[in-house]
């Protein structure tokens, strides 16, 4: 039977996600959506043959006619949606964060662990992009020898005004930190960011732009640039460096073109010609393809029973652990290690802690 979706939050991803599931993906329907604007969720709901709007989330996700939960409320509220996923046994795919902590992220990693199912996928979708899929298999095949180094540069036009220095860190260096875990199959071991003199143009008091440096457990090195106020586009680039070469992704590189400019510039003169193309307006255009992918990928492994595939509340409770030291490094200036359990423990610690 098809799936019966509850998608909670409908703002710039949660609505994308309906529009997605409504219009492109096979096997699921949105049977309900929630939004804390409850106004907004009633106008999707009547676009939508059979939707309905509850206005609680809670009881959303109880609901008998729902058969799987997507998140993307804001970060805060995900930690008891989330154990009420785990309660009435849905699947849910929670947008990034899992939650705003490590100490929760932790608790919902031994609750799914004691509920016995796997339950929980965490939306890192950069997983399921083409070219970050095509530069994961390079690297496992051997195509580069031992990788070495990776250089990211991750830059947004602009952020919300709620965006704070930390949050840049959370929201938007997380996904360096789990494209890190993803390509080396190992766990970052310190962070240490980097404050260069901030954009004179973005909000006074945020630290734009940072320069992240993580450390793997095997020794590697990883450095991002992330920069959320250019006032440009969205850029998301990764090249690896290894002992046999190296490989680069998310050049936008579309229809080149080749044009002439006409009006005069600078100095006077009129320029004979540029060539350029066009760069992604944001993370929907960006990483569209990978939203379907990780969309339709996750709605075939709910109906077949395994619940997820992709990165799971482990992977959650990973990058905030991650983020976690680069908060405190933001803070000191040094680098900080990371904290985190072993991931063997989980069941021992899930058993502990049970009764
Ligand atoms: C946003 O929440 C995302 O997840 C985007 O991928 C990221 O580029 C942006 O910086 C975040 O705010």
């Amino acid at each position: 039977a098809e799936l019966r979706v509850a998608v909670l939050g409908v703002g710039m991803m949660g609505a994308d996600h309906v529009e997605r599931i409504t219009g492109r993906i096979k096997g699921a329907r949105v049977a309900v959506v929630n939004d804390y604007l409850h106004d907004k969720a009633e106008t999707i709901a009547a676009g939508i043959d059979g939707c309905r709007a509850i206005s609680d989330p809670l009881a959303a996700i109880a609901d008998p006619e729902v058969d799987a939960v997507l998140l993307a409320t804001p970060g805060p509220t995900h930690e008891a949606q989330l154990i009420a996923c785990i309660e009435h046994g849905k699947p849910v795919l929670c947008e990034k964060p899992l939650t705003t902590d490590v100490a929760t992220s932790l608790d919902i990693v031994r609750r799914e662990a004691q509920s016995g199912t796997p339950l929980i996928q965490v939306g890192f979708m950069r997983r399921f992009d083409h070219e970050y899929s095509q530069l994961k298999t390079a690297i496992d095949d051997g195509v580069f020898g031992r990788v070495l180094l990776a250089h990211c540069v991750h830059r947004n036009p602009a952020v919300p005004p709620s965006f704070d220095s930390s949050m840049i860190v959370k929201d938007s260096l997380v996904h360096e930190v789990d494209v890190t875990r993803f390509l080396f199959d190992e766990e970052i071991t310190s962070v240490h960011i980097i404050k260069p003199s901030a954009n004179p143009s973005a909000p006074a008091g945020l630290q734009d732009p940072q320069i992240a440096y993580f450390t793997t457990e095997s020794g590697r090195h990883i450095d991002a640039e992330v920069f959320v106020t250019t006032g440009v586009a969205y850029e998301v680039r990764t090249e690896v460096v290894g002992e046999k070469g190296s490989a680069f992704i998310g050049l936008d590189v579309g229809m080149v073109r080749k044009y002439s400019t006409g009006a005069a510039v600078g100095d006077g003169r009129s320029r004979a010609g540029s060539w350029g193309g066009d760069i992604t307006p944001s993370f929907t255009e960006r990483f569209g393809q990978a939203y379907d992918t990780e969309i339709q990928r996750w709605v075939n492994a709910v109906r077949s029973g395994v619940n997820v595939d992709g990165p799971g509340a482990w992977d959650g409770y990973a990058a905030a652990a991650v983020c976690a030291a680069g908060v405190r490094s933001l803070d000191s200036g040094r680098p900080e290690t990371v904290e985190m359990i072993d991931r063997a423990d989980i069941h021992a610690v899930a058993a502990s802690v049970s009764g």
